[in-house]
C-alpha cells in the first residue's frame, strides 16, 4: 500500500502492482526486440533500414497503456516500439523486419510499414510528418461517428516544423478533435540538433499558438508519460478536444542501425542519457520502494527473453512471401 500511494503521490496515478510490473515488463520487450534486431540486422538478416527505439521506450509504453485496443495509433520511421505497445505480437513484428509471409504486414512492409488494425496500429511511415494529418482524420471520423475512441500521432522534433504539424493541430484544435499529438523530442533529426532547425524549441509551448493544451513531460519517466496521457485521453473522450504531449526523451542507439554516430553529438552524452535509462529508472524505483523485488524482475527478465527468442526462431523458420502474390494486396478489392 505504501510503495503504491508513493507512486500516486509523484504521478497521480492509481497503479497497483501488476499495473506497475506490465509497464517495466512491456519496456524490456521493446528492449530486448530491437536489441536483437541491431544483431539481426547487422547478420544481414533484414533487408531495408532499421531505426530503433532504445532509449525511448517509455513514450510509447506510457501513453499506450492509457489507451483502448480500439483506439488508433499512427506510427513513424521509428515505429517498432509503438506497434509492440499497441499490442502486435512480437512475432509478427520480428517476421516483418525478416520480410517473411508470417509478418504483420505479410512481409511486404518491414520496418517501416508495420501494419496491424485488428490492434489500433494503423502503419508506421517512412515519411515524415503526414502521419500527423492521418491522426488527425481518424480523429475526425470518430467525432462523426460519435464513438469516443482516440486517435494518436506519434513523431519526432523533426516532424514539427513540417507544414502537416500546423494543418494538422489547428484543424484538431477547431474541431476539438480526439486526437493526442505526441511529440518524442529526442534532440535530434537524423543528425541535425533541434535547435539548429528551430527558434523555439519548446514543443510544448506551441500547443498555446493553436489554442489546444500542451503539456511537457519526462518522457524517460514512464509513470510521468502515463499521466500525461491519461489526461490528454481524459479530454479527448469528453470531446474537450486534442493535446500535444511533448516527451523529452533521447536514442541512444545511432539514427537507424548501420549508420556510424559521431560528430553530431559527444559519446558523454551519450552515456548521460544512458544513466537515464528509462527501464532502469522503474526498476529502481519499484524495488527502492519495495513495490517489487529482484527475484520478480528476474522472473519478469526470464520471460521476455524467452518471448524474444521464440519471435526469433518464429520470424527465422517462417516462409518468404510466394513471389506469384507479389501483385496481390495493392488495390483494395472494394
Ligand atoms: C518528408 C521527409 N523528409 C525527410 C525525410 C528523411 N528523414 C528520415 S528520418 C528523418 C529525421 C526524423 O527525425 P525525427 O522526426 O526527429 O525522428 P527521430 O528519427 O529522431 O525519431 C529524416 C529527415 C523523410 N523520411 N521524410
Amino acid at each position: 500500500m505504501h510503495a503504491a500511494a508513493e507512486v500516486a503521490d509523484h504521478t497521480g496515478l492509481e497503479l497497483d502492482k501488476n499495473r506497475l510490473l506490465a509497464l517495466y515488463r512491456e519496456m524490456l520487450l521493446i528492449r530486448r526486440t530491437e536489441e536483437q534486431l541491431a544483431r539481426s540486422y547487422q547478420k544481414g538478416d533484414i533487408p531495408g533500414a532499421c531505426h530503433t527505439y532504445v532509449g525511448q521506450e517509455a513514450v510509447a509504453v506510457g501513453v499506450c497503456a492509457r489507451l483502448r485496443r480500439d483506439d488508433v495509433v499512427f506510427s513513424t520511421h521509428r515505429g517498432h516500439g509503438h506497434a509492440l505497445a499497441k499490442g502486435v505480437p512480437p512475432r509478427e513484428v520480428m517476421a516483418e523486419l525478416f520480410g517473411r509471409a508470417t509478418g504483420c504486414s505479410r512481409g511486404r512492409g518491414g520496418s517501416m510499414h508495420l501494419f496491424s488494425p485488428e490492434v489500433g496500429l494503423m502503419g508506421t511511415t517512412g515519411i515524415v510528418g503526414p502521419n500527423i494529418l492521418q491522426a488527425t482524420g481518424a480523429g475526425y471520423s470518430f467525432r462523426l461517428l460519435k464513438n469516443a475512441r482516440v486517435s494518436v500521432g506519434f513523431f519526432g522534433d523533426g516532424a514539427v516544423n513540417n507544414g502537416a504539424f500546423h494543418e494538422g493541430l489547428n484543424l484538431a484544435a477547431i474541431w476539438d478533435l480526439p486526437v493526442l499529438y505526441v511529440c518524442e523530442n529526442n534532440l535530434y533529426a537524423t543528425e541535425v540538433a533541434f535547435g539548429a532547425a528551430t527558434r523555439n524549441t519548446d514543443v510544448a509551448e506551441r500547443a498555446r499558438g493553436y489554442g489546444m493544451a500542451g503539456v511537457a513531460v519526462d518522457g524517460n519517466d514512464v509513470l510521468a508519460v502515463a499521466a500525461a496521457a491519461e489526461e490528454a485521453v481524459r479530454r479527448a473522450r469528453a470531446g474537450d478536444g486534442p493535446t500535444l504531449l511533448e516527451c523529452r526523451t533521447y536514442r541512444t542507439r545511432p539514427h537507424a542501425e548501420g549508420m556510424r554516430d559521431g560528430g553530431y553529438r559527444t559519446p558523454a552524452e551519450v552515456d548521460d542519457w544512458k544513466r537515464r535509462d528509462p527501464i532502469a529508472a522503474l526498476r529502481a524505483r519499484l524495488l527502492g520502494s519495495g513495490t517489487a523485488d529482484e527475484e520478480e524482475f528476474a522472473a519478469v527478465d526470464a520471460e521476455i527473453t524467452a518471448i524474444v527468442a521464440d519471435a526469433l526462431r518464429f520470424a527465422t523458420d517462417s516462409p518468404y512471401p510466394d513471389p506469384a502474390t507479389a501483385t496481390a494486396h495493392i488495390y483494395s478489392d472494394g
